[in-house]
């Protein structure tokens, strides 16, 4: 047994099913230790596809995905899915190669410091220096990546380390930890402050969506009837149709669901994160801000709580609930603002204008996607449209990020999706811009053999930027491009494509490409007239009404 045979047990007995990644020659005694193992190695097509992978294993099953690389070139291409994870919260290992540390046969050939190029990406950095460490830094790794806050660790194996003979050290056995709850008195001051609120709300931030807890925030809402709404990557953490849900704060302010957010006079953030855009901006004069967290807020410009209830959020809640189920005779007192905020967001869905408006994509898609189902969205314009107007109902079946807010991780956090849920209908929305980023995957995802759609958004531009630079009175410049012929594309990867050819036609192009299960690409014209259209002037004429 060497040091990559004692690597690559500690993964087994960390529970690892999958590793994503691209190997170099430096990792060749891991690539043969896992040929030999349980493990499947899954070769991506570039490596920042393995970490927005393995980074959405841990988002969507609370343990870490893995990821290897080789040294330098193939390890930097990792940076972009580090910062995804740490500002995401997913939990992740990273595992690359290195030249050997003993001796130094080439030099300084492609030899980079990866471990302080992670470290400000990471939780931990570590490189491995004997094969005796590993059992136990491994064990530190899983913890520390899945520990609240979650997020990316990476470990450096040498390939000398990785050659060298191992001594019997015994592995570390992992074991399930009870986040203590939180104390009575944080418990009795919030109950206090719920109590006294003429007109309460929740919202539900990204840590909502932490797979273990869905039960516990849905029975908390249920059971005190406050009205509540969720920030992007909240989305969906509170489970069947409620009647509780006022919106979701794809804006900062002045959309619809602010008119509830700014007449409350307390909010209950559950699980809100800061990397998150703002889902309002607290003000000096607003409502009383609770935090409920696993660990404290983070104090910035726009989001001070004034009171924090810390500790495991799931028991947490199920205690305050104790404390106030039936005594809130006015939990409900916002909900009169309910329909009308939720009709101005259903305008126009079925408008049969061609292309499409963004409007009637997020809901055809909705449409075909049972309540299970899984949309990956990349990042642009359409992702607010998203955020704002996809209703959800089970957690976790709209993946954003919010956070980082990278273009390219929308193809391969879907084909990770279809991967977990083979019985589930998954569908990546991308934009023209973002797809070709990672576009490549494609075939990673037919050779692993998902069943997978992919949704294009087709209006040859940095759509987003281009509308930004408009609402900003800058001249359009510089934000077109040229695409290649998506079906044509898609058939060279041996996949199949098809274009969406008037507004009726895109529920049945997604249908067809669902029932004959495999991977769709499917492209869809956008026009985004809408953009400026609604959340400008509509914005800007309804808050005039509202006299501010
Ligand atoms: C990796 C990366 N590069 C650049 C950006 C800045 N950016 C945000 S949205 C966007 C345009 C996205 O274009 P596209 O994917 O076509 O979507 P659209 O907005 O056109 O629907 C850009 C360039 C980013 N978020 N991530
Ligand atoms: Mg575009």
């Amino acid at each position: 047994m060497n040091g990559a045979d004692l690597l690559v047990a500690a993964l087994e007995n960390e529970g690892a099913e999958q590793i994503f990644g691209i190997p170099g020659e430096e990792n060749l005694a891991m690539v043969e230790a896992l040929r030999r193992s349980s493990i499947r190695l899954v070769i991506t097509r570039h490596e920042q596809a393995a970490a927005f992978m393995a980074a959405t294993h841990g988002r969507l099953t609370g343990r870490p995905g893995v990821c290897l690389t080789t040294l330098g070139p193939g390890a930097l291409n990792l940076t972009t899915g580090a910062a995804y994870a740490l500002l995401g919260a997913m939990p992740m290992v990273m595992i690359t190669g290195q030249k050997g540390i003993l001796s130094r046969k080439q030099a300084r050939f492609q030899v980079v410091d990866m471990v302080s190029t992670m470290r400000p990406l990471t939780k931990m950095a570590h490189q491995i220096v004997s094969p005796a460490t590993i059992p136990a830094l491994v064990r530190d790794a899983f913890r520390v990546a899945q520990q609240e806050r979650p997020g990316p660790v990476h470990l450096e194996l040498p390939e000398d380390v990785a050659g060298e003979p191992a001594p019997k050290v015994p592995l570390v056995t992992p074991h399930p930890i009870e986040v203590p709850v939180a104390q009575p008195n944080a418990l009795d001051r919030a109950a206090a402050l719920i109590l006294k609120a003429e007109r309460p709300l929740i919202m539900l931030g990204a840590a909502a969506s932490r797979p273990r807890l869905s039960s516990a925030l849905s029975d908390f809402v249920r059971r005190l009837q406050i009205p509540f709404f969720n920030t992007q990557m909240g989305k969906g953490s509170v489970a069947g149709g409620s009647g509780l849900y006022m919106g979701t704060a794809a804006l900062s302010e002045r959309d619809y669901v602010h008119d509830a957010i700014d007449r409350a006079d307390l909010i209950i953030a559950i699980g809100h994160d800061t990397v998150e855009k703002p889902p309002f901006l607290m003000g000096h004069k607003g409502p009383i801000v609770l935090h409920v967290g696993y660990l404290p807020a983070t104090i910035e410009e726009v989001y001070f709580p004034h009171a924090e209830l810390i500790g495991d959020v799931g028991l947490s809640l199920g205690a305050l609930a104790e404390r106030l189920e039936g005594r809130l005779s006015k939990a409900g007192a916002l909900l009169t603002l309910r329909e009308e905020i939720l009709a101005h967001i259903e305008a126009r869905a079925d408008e049969s204008r061609y292309p499409l408006i963004p409007q009637r994509i997020v809901h055809d898609v909705r449409k075909v996607m049972p309540e299970d189902g899984i949309v990956c969205l990349d990042n642009g314009m359409y992702k607010i449209w998203f955020a704002r107007n996809y209703r959800t109902r089970v957690a976790n079946t709209l993946l954003l990020d919010n956070a980082l807010a990278t273009m390219g991780a929308g193809l391969p956090s879907a084909i990770m999706a279809a991967m977990l849920h083979p019985d589930r209908r998954v569908l990546a929305v991308c934009g023209d811009g973002g797809f070709m980023m990672n576009s490549q995957e494609l075939e990673t995802a037919s050779r692993v053999g998902v069943n997978l759609v992919v949704l294009i958004l087709q209006d040859n531009a940095f759509g987003m930027i281009r509308w930004k630079q408009a609402a900003d009175g800058f001249p359009d410049f510089g934000m077109t491009f040229g695409n290649p012929d998506f079906v044509a594309y898609a058939s060279a990867y041996g996949v199949k494509g098809s274009r969406v050819q008037s507004a009726d036609d895109l529920v049945p192009a997604l249908e067809t490409a669902f029932a004959e299960r495999g991977v769709h690409v499917v492209a869809v014209p956008v026009d985004y007239a809408e953009n400026s259209r609604v959340l400008i002037h509509e914005l800007r004429a309804h808050l005039e009404n509202r006299g501010e």
